[in-house]
Formats: C-alpha cells, structure tokens, sequence
C-alpha cells in the first residue's frame, strides 16, 4: 500500500530540487566558511567578554532571531500534506479545465488542514470550524480549492469578516479565551448578526470537532461556476467527502483531549506513515443557469446551502493524500493559498462574500510571506510561467534579459499572451446591471429557514448534542448576551430555544418559529459512512492470555483493517501461553482511553489489580463515550463490576463468532442509545 509514497509527479520532482540535505556533511556557515567549534563564542580571555567580531556566532543568533514569521491572521494552526487528484471521467460537459479532461491524468496536490479561531500553537479539538484548502498543481496552472467542514458561513459580505474574527479571537483586553467560541464578544456579535443564525447550529454541532482530518468533509461554500468550451457557464458547489464517512468527536472527548495539542495531526501523519492514505471523492453540485432564481434562497448567499436530496451530488473524482511533508516550515507555514486562483474552465459568482475574499487572501500573503510568494517551492506551478513582474525582496529566479514590459518590440513581443480560443484565460461574461448601492439584497434576508431544515434533520441525540452545546457557549456569556442569543433561537425552533433557555435561566420570547418542516437527511451525521478501517481498538492484554485463540483473533481484526494497539502495564513484551507475545505500543501510563476507537479487553487467570483498575477506568470512559467494548476470556468480572445499565455495543465471547461480532460493533463506532448524563434531554 506504501508504494504510493515513492511515486512520482511534477510537483515532487520540482520540490526534489530544493531538498538539501545536512547529515553527513561539514559543518559551514550560511556563506560556506567551514565551521571548527560551534559551541564556544569568541571571547576576550577564557572568562572575559564575548567579542562582536565573532560573526559565527552573531550570524547563528541572528538568524535564530529571525525564524518565525507572522502567524495567519486566522487558520494560523494547520497541517499538511501532499497528494494527488484523479478524475473518474472526462467533465469537458460543463468545464475546460484541464484538469478536469483526462481521467488518466494525475494531478499532484497539497492540502492543508487548519483551525480557524486559535493561535499557531493552540489545541487541535477545540470547538471550531475547520479549514481544507486544497493546491492542485495542475498543467495549466494552480487551482485552488479553500473548502471549510461546514457548507455555510457566519457572515454574507466579506466587510463584516474582521468584525466576525475580532468577535471570536480573545477578548483584547485580558487576551483570553484561546481559540474558543465561548464567550460574551462572539455570541453578542453572532446575535447582532442574524444571518449567523444557520451556521450556529453548525458550529454547536458535533461537526465542530471532527473525529480526524481523514474522517471530515470539505465545502467550497461559494457558488462558483463551471465554464466549458462552448462558453456554456453552470453554477456549482464544491464537496470533498472522505472514504471513511464523517466522523466526529463528542464533546467530552474533545474537551479532554484538550491536553493533547496535537491530536488531529498525529492521527494524520501516522496514517501517512503506514500507508493508510486518507481518500476522498471531489463531486459537485450543478445548476444551470437559468435556474438562478428558482429556488426559495439566492445562490449567491453563502449562508445557504443547496439540500443534496435537491441538488444530488456528482462525485468527479478522487483524492489521495500520500506524503508528508519534508520540513513543515518550508511546506506548511509558506503555502499561500487564495480563492483567486482559478484556472481556465472555472470561474467566480457574485457572492459578496468570495469578492472580498479575492481581495484578502493575495493581500495577506503579500504581508505575511512578501511580494514573491508565489516562488516558493510549494507555490510554484508545475506548468511554465513567464510574464514582466519582476524584483521584490526575496526574488528567487533570475529573471535575464533587458526586456521587461510590454508591448515590446525588442523581444518580439515575448511573453506573449494568448487568446481565449487557444488557452488563454478569458473572464466569463457574465451580465451586470444595477446602480452603485451598499446594502444587502433582500433575497438574503431569510435567516431562519435552513437553520430550522438542519435542525428537522438532525437526531434525536444530535439534537440533545447541539441543545448541550448552547448551553455550554452561553453559559459561558454574560446574562445580556445569553439572552440576546436565546430570542434568536426562538426564532429557529421553540423546542430548541425551551431546551436551551431551561437550563440558562433566560425567558422564550414570544415570536413565531420558522414554519419550514422540511429535512434534509444528508445533514445528519447518522446517515455516513460507517467502516472499521483504521480505527484504533485498544487491546488490554493481561499476562498469560490464550495464545493461540488471541493471535488468530488478532489477525482477524487486522484484516479488517482495524488497528491493533496493545495496551499492557509496562512497556515492552507481553506473554502468552504457547509461546505467544506482543510487543505493548501502549502501557497504562501513556496510553488513553480518549485515543481509541474501542477497548477489546483480553483476560486471563492470572489478572493483576492493576490491570483491572486500569480496565475498569479505561472501558467506563469507552463506555460513556458510546464506543464499543469487547471483553474475552475471563474479563467477564470486569464487565459484571462495572455494571453498566446498557449492553448496547458491547460484545462478548459467551456468543459464537465473536471476531466478526467484535469487528461489526467496531464499525459502527457509537452507540447513542446509552442512557447518557452527558448531555440535556429533549
Ligand atoms: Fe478565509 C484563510 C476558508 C471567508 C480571509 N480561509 C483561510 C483558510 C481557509 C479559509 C481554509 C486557510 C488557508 C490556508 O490553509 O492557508 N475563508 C474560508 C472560507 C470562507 C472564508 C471557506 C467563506 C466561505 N476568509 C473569508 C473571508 C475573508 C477571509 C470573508 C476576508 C475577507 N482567510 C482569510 C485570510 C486568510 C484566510 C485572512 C488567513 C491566512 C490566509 O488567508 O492565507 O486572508
């Protein structure tokens, strides 16, 4: 399955050419001057001053100094990785885009992952949304798709997006709380904002802490559109959905795992690193033109999504991520992305809010990387690029030649551009009228009618899940904000604005609640993917287990692509009978029942106390984390001890068949039917 990682395209064979490589090699310094002690400073005497003449010294200090940069002024906290796009089957119906013809064509990508709110150093589970920006380095230039986890935005006009952020960041003042949405400032703007009313129920939904970066989806959000060769121009959504379905955390995990900052990038890069490629399917949603305004919300509204039973989605084909990065600062921190790089085939709607952005994100690379981005080895197209920029600091091609503008005669007029019928890019003519105006267009007024959809579609523990998740952030705000919040939701749904308000001691205004009944079961996390592939099952294996029995059974749950994490007291080997021994990958100390997808404890005659506290501590968090539990040979008493009032998702070996069992219950990965104090009741 590793193989992929030696494979080879345009864009690893550009990077190559930058690697450099220190081991094995003298020590010089950035000028190449050979290096003879790089532990001692020069200094007058042996315990005298150091000397300003010692330039190793000053220019090893001296760089140091200089090593970071300015953080993004959001989604500073993000991982990467590098891929590849594949097409299922030729799009030229709806797009020139190139690399959109050839379903033989691989195009290489990378992908960076991010958190929105916090600092470049804050945790990876905090309650947010997350960013999945996508470079494909296609043969006609970069395409870049900068999709979040989430279909809709807070906001509908690009102006309003520093107020949006200066509401969530840390309060200026007292500068906290980090990377969180709970608190005064966020929700008192999110409630003077009505058009947030939608996406709150997102960012109060589980999809807020996705369970890994492998298990989230992807939204381009803006209606773009799809031009193809005949100059016939669609409206589209852009999807990413992952192989594995979608799958987050909850919140007392999430919380939790608080203490484990890097949570979300360590699942990627081991993945990575053992070959279980994250995969997803691109798809789209189409709409033709003329059907701009027939529906009860505008396209251009980026607080709208379009309903998949409505709009069904076309999967164009598929994305791997199968590398990681050789250096993180190189890749990672200087990728620069921006929804402005489009390439033929492909082009922009009106929505206010992707305008602004076409101005931001070119602005804040300039800012945060300088005028030459663009030339950095991760930025760089893989096609050919030519034209009269020229200079700048940090430029890293020499450009030769006297002739830098154009028209020019002296070159023969090179570079050149060419015409919309032979590849040039050409803007799709799409018609404009109107008078110059600020204000919004009433067809983006209605803020209530999705947000009611979502709420019809969700569970009935989604539901508890969201109410639970309002209280918190509120809980959190002053009286006057929670307040202010609580009149918004009623608009929404009284179910949800009681359930809320019961527990925040506000008052339910009495206004009427959106009427929508429609749902749309595509929103409800119930109706993914479910597969036990890649899932962590920590296996408790006390000394002295069954030999024979645990290791078929163990290979059995690895052919299933389950994850074998054995889990002992101490590091090192644990034995069996009949010779049978395992290396532990997890001792009591440093493994963590947050970490896994499900607990499989193995007993023996021989249990230690240690290893049945243990047991019992890590199988109640499982539990109370709705993941399955198996329990073989003996570890019935555990189980009995804990008496647990459900057996929902817990398998046990008094049965026939317990692999296949056991590996069932693993895929579907929570049992919501638990009696659960962790959240309110409807
Ligand atoms: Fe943004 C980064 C996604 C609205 C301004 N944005 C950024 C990233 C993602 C998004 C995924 C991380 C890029 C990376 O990995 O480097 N942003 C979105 C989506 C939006 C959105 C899907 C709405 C649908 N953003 C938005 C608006 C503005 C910005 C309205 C400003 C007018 N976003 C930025 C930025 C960032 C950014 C300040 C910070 C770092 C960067 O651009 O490169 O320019």
């Amino acid at each position: 399955m590793k193989d992929n990682t030696n494979s080879s395209n345009k864009k690893r064979e550009q990077l190559e050419q930058f690697i450099h490589e220190s081991e094995g090699k003298k020590m010089t310094s950035n000028e190449g001057i050979t290096i003879s002690d790089d532990e001692n400073s020069l200094t007058a005497g042996e315990r005298g001053p150091t000397l300003i003449e010692d330039f190793l010294a000053r220019e090893k200090l001296a760089h140091f100094d200089r090593e970071r940069i300015p953080e993004r002024v959001v989604h500073a906290r993000g991982y990467g990785a590098h891929g590849e796009f594949q097409l299922y089957e030729s799009l030229s119906d709806l797009t020139m885009a190139d690399f959109l013809q050839d379903p033989n064509k691989k195009t290489p990508l990378f992908v960076r992952f991010s958190q929105v709110v916090g600092s470049k150093g804050c945790n990876e589970t905090n309650r947010d949304v997350r960013g999945f920006s996508v470079k494909f380095y296609t043969d006609d230039g970069n395409y870049d798709l900068i999709a979040i986890n989430m279909p809709v935005f807070f906001i509908q006009d690009a102006i309003k997006f520093p107020d949006l952020i200066h509401s969530v960041k840390p309060e200026p003042d007292n500068e906290y709380p980090q990377g969180q949405t709970a608190h005064n400032t966020f929700w008192d703007f999110m409630a003077n904002n009505k058009e947030t009313a939608h996406m709150s129920l997102w960012i109060a939904s589980n999809r807020a802490f996705p369970k890994s970066f492998r298990t989230m989806e992807g939204f381009g959000v803006h209606t773009f559109r799809l031009v193809n060769k005949d100059g016939v121009s669609h409206f589209v959504k852009f999807h990413i959905k992952p192989l594995l379905g979608v799958h987050s955390l909850i919140w007392d995990e999430a919380q939790r795992l608080g203490s484990d900052a890097d949570f979300h990038r360590r699942d990627l890069w081991e993945n990575i690193e053992v070959g279980n490629y994250p995969e997803y399917e691109l798809a789209i949603q189409v709409m033709k033109e003329e059907d701009e305004f027939a529906f009860d919300f505008d396209i251009l509204d980026p607080t709208k999504l379009w309903p998949e039973e409505d709009f069904p989605l076309r999967k164009i084909g598929k994305i791997i991520i199968n590398r990681n990065v050789d250096n993180t600062f190189a890749e990672t921190e200087q990728s620069a992305f921006h929804p402005g790089n489009i390439v033929r085939g492909i082009d922009f709607s009106n929505d206010p809010l992707l305008q602004g952005r076409l101005f931001s994100y070119t602005d804040t690379q300039q800012a945060r990387l300088g005028a030459n981005h663009q030339q950095l080895p991760i930025n760089r197209p893989v096609c050919p690029f030519a034209n009269n920029q020229r200079d700048g600091a940090s430029r890293m091609i020499i450009d030769r030649g006297k002739v830098a503008y154009h028209r020019n005669g002296l070159a023969n007029n090179t570079p050149y551009t060419v015409p919309g019928t032979q590849g040039g890019f050409v803007t799709y003519p799409a018609t404009v009228e109107g008078h110059k105006v600020r204000k919004t267009a009433p067809s983006f007024n209605d803020h209530y009618s999705q947000a009611k959809m979502f709420w019809n579609s969700m569970s009935d523990m989604e539901k508890r899940q969201i109410i639970g998740a309002y209280c918190f952030e509120l809980g959190k705000c002053g009286p006057f904000v929670r307040q202010e919040w609580v009149n918004i939701l009623a608009h929404i749904s009284s179910e949800l604005a009681h359930s809320v308000s019961k527990q925040l001691g506000t008052t339910v205004p009495d206004v009427e609640e959106s009427p929508v009944i429609k749902s749309s079961p595509a929103l409800s996390l119930q109706n993914t993917i479910f597969v036990p592939d890649t899932l962590r099952v920590a296996v408790f294996l006390a000394e002295g287990f069954d030999g024979p029995s645990v290791s078929k059974l163990l290979d059995e749950l690895s052919a299933a692509k389950l994850r074998v994490v054995i889990v002992h007291e101490t590091l090192g080997q644990v034995s069996g009978t009949e010779g049978v021994s395992y290396e532990v990958h997890d001792s009591f100390l440093t493994g963590s029942p947050l970490v896994y997808d499900g607990i499989l404890i193995v007993g023996s005659g021989n249990i230690t106390t240690h290893f049945a506290y243990t047991a019992q501590k890590f199988t109640t968090d499982i539990y109370n984390h709705f993941k399955p539990i198996g329990i073989i040979q003996n570890g019935e008493a555990i189980l009995k001890s804990l008496s647990f009032s459900s057996d929902e998702g817990i398998v046990t070996d008094a049965e026939e068949n317990f692999a296949n069992r056991f590996i069932n219950t693993m895929a579907k990965q929570r049992f919501w039917g638990r009696p659960s104090f962790l959240y309110p009741t409807l």
